[in-house]
């Protein structure tokens, strides 16, 4: 039987939007900060008004050919990333024990959903098929989805067919990060400037599966060298996503709080909190 979708007649969604005062429309997944579960929304962050505002029930909006998004791990959805020429937002799934402590879990699903209904319609999520990795991080550029495994160290970009499923998964380099041999034990996010710079925030550890400690910066897709940004192991920016005013915007899982970041120096700047849900990640509207 067809799931009842989420409707938003006469709901103008406006994909990537420069606000006057150096602020910006983002969007993000996010579920109930404490168990039991929900399988989650996508939200529309407002930096200038200070909201974040349930736009897609996930589970609601399911296309019925879709394989189910549940049972979920507790940080998932996840991986991020929006089209903003098509305004189409994807996620990422994964099911316990896909959790970044475990590298061998089951792969990521990658789902999409267009967020431009400027027909009055309703949402759909669409199945773009299964990842080769369980990922909980995520970027569009170069109209490739591009992620990072849990426990891996190579960033791969995703292609799609003209119907939006998935055609080739494959690695575009290997990133080299300090220490010896370390990966990424799990993701805080990946995304994309609008020069094309991969910015990174992400825990690694070390050959021993030993936490490191976490690392942010900037990753030359060419060559896969890693610039990290900042000098205190303590600059960790969580979910990061680009506004369309060239700002990094990042959100603290833990804490609840949005927050500028200074790509120069790594520091952060608090804009508000949300405390009822945990944002799992978010997306750049650059
Ligand atoms: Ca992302
Ligand atoms: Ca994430």
């Amino acid at each position: 039987m067809r799931k009842a979708q989420f409707l938003v007649a006469g709901m103008l969604v406006i994909c990537a939007r420069v606000i006057p005062g150096n602020a910006a429309i983002l969007y993000g997944t996010a579920r109930t900060a404490s168990p039991p579960w929900d399988i989650g929304d996508i939200y529309k962050i407002d930096t200038e008004a200070k909201t974040s505002t349930p736009l897609v029930d996930i589970s609601a909006a399911l296309d019925p050919d879709a394989p189910p998004v549940d049972p979920l791990a507790a940080d998932s959805p996840n991986g991020n990333a929006l089209d903003s020429e098509l305004c189409r937002f994807y996620f990422t799934t994964f099911t316990s024990p896909g959790t970044p402590a475990n590298r061998s879990g089951p792969a990521s699903q990658l789902y999409y959903v267009d967020l431009d209904l400027d027909d009055g319609g309703s949402f759909v999520v669409i199945w773009a098929g299964a990842l080769k990795w369980h990922a909980s991080d995520g970027a569009f550029y170069d109209d490739k989805y591009w992620y990072i495994g849990h426990g891996r160290r190579s960033l791969r970009a995703v292609s799609f067919r003209r119907d939006g499923t998935i055609e080739q998964d494959k690695v575009v380099t290997k990133i080299q990060l300090p220490g010896p041999k370390p990966t990424f034990l799990s993701f805080g996010d990946i995304e994309f400037d609008g020069s094309g710079t991969l910015y990174l925030t992400g825990a690694i550890k070390n050959q021993e599966d030993q936490r490191v400690r976490y690392v942010s910066g900037t990753v030359d897709i060419d060559t896969g060298d890693f610039d990290e940004i900042g000098e205190s192991p303590g600059v960790y920016w969580g979910q990061i996503g680009f506004g369309p005013d060239g700002v990094l915007y990042g959100h603290d899982a833990g804490s609840g709080e949005f927050y500028t970041v200074d790509t120069f120096d790594g520091s952060v700047t608090t804009i508000f909190e949300d405390k009822d849900r945990t944002f799992t990640d978010l997306a750049s509207s650059n």
